[in-house]
């Protein structure tokens, strides 16, 4: 929220800024009288929202996070599991349009194939915030903002942490990957960004990398076959923590010792995958924030009442080591 605050702006144009923001909402206003405003009869505003899934801790954590907010900011929510599926996300935006709600907000399981159904919103004049992952559409005026985090930052610092880590390890160091959701953006930035950054040095290699689907089932069952398939295994890179977390039963029941003899790097810092690297079960952690419901409804609030938002808004976001871990861990809210 902290970038979205104009507190060193000059009065003046302050001043002028409200005077435009006035007008656009009254305008905004005058439309909703015929197109937005839901069936709900008052004068909240209805926010239809397509969360992904409940795949992980970092979701439920987004998904209480968002829940929380629209009930503290007065909106009216409606709100859709799609369980991992993009049709369902795509009929559950349909029937938003159809109730005509004032607001579409959704987290897109993939990046691809939206273009249809983002341009059946604009069509009907619903502003639509994308939160948590991206499309690829390449029409931008198909959505209003993007709220979340840059994926490829968080591969890149993963990266970079285990550049220096095995700085002093001779021989190959060999890396498996656990990927996120196939298609979903941030399986496919975490992938880039982690690739450029180890790519300084040639002695750290991927010699695996498979979709776990960002679940502790999937984490677990994919580092099975990867532990049976290569014998030598070093470090493993899980696109999230749950991946992570699945993926230490089967380390262990191999007989070997996470965060000794596999180093582990993950992402999100979720309550689960801090205790574990506290435990010196992971190594690293970059952090991946879920606590997204405040800045949508201030987003929603906006794009309802016509203003202009950024195109795009990230979260600001850390890293933690094992000790970083201890120290954060009793004040983790998530
Ligand atoms: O990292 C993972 C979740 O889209 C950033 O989705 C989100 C990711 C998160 O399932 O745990």
């Amino acid at each position: 929220m902290r970038n979205m605050r104009m507190s060193l702006a000059p009065r003046r144009a302050v001043a002028a800024l409200a005077a435009v923001l006035l007008a656009g909402s009254v305008a905004a206003c005058g439309n909703s009288d015929t197109g937005g405003g839901g069936d709900s009869g008052n004068d909240k505003i209805v926010l239809g929202f397509s969360q992904v899934g409940a795949e992980s801790g970092w979701r439920t954590a987004n998904t209480n996070s968002i829940k929380e907010a629209a009930a503290e900011a007065g909106f009216e929510l409606k709100f859709d599991d799609a369980q991992q599926k993009q049709e369902n996300q795509i009929k559950a935006i349909r029937n938003y349009i159809q109730q005509k709600v004032d607001v579409i907000a959704f987290s897109p399981v993939v990046e691809s194939g939206w273009d249809t159904v983002l341009k059946e919103a604009k069509d009907a004049g619903i502003p639509v915030i994308l939160t948590d992952r991206a499309v690829d559409s390449a029409d931008k005026s198909l959505y209003k903002t993007f709220l979340g985090s840059d994926f490829v930052k968080e591969g890149r610092l993963s990266g970079e942490w285990l550049v220096e880590e095995k700085k002093a390890a001779t021989g190959d160091v060999n890396i498996v990957e656990l990927q996120g959701t196939t298609g979903s953006a941030p399986a496919n930035d975490r992938k880039q960004g982690f690739a450029e950054a180890i790519a300084a040095d040639p002695k750290l290699k991927v010699i695996a990398s498979q979709s776990g689907d960002f679940t502790r089932a999937g984490g677990k069952q994919v580092m099975e076959q990867f532990l049976k398939a290569h014998p030598k295994i070093d470090v493993l890179f899980a696109h999230n923590d749950d991946m992570g977390l699945g993926a230490l039963e089967a380390i262990t029941a191999a007989g070997k010792v996470p965060g000794k003899d596999i180093t582990i790097i993950t992402i999100d810092a979720v309550k689960d995958g801090m205790q574990a690297l506290a435990d010196g079960k992971f190594n690293f952690i970059a952090e991946c924030s879920p606590l997204l419901g405040p800045q949508l409804m201030e987003l929603a609030k906006k794009v309802h009442a016509g203003e202009e938002v950024a195109p795009r808004i990230e979260t600001e976001e850390t890293t933690f080591t094992q000790e970083q871990a201890k120290e954060a861990l009793p004040n983790r809210k998530y």
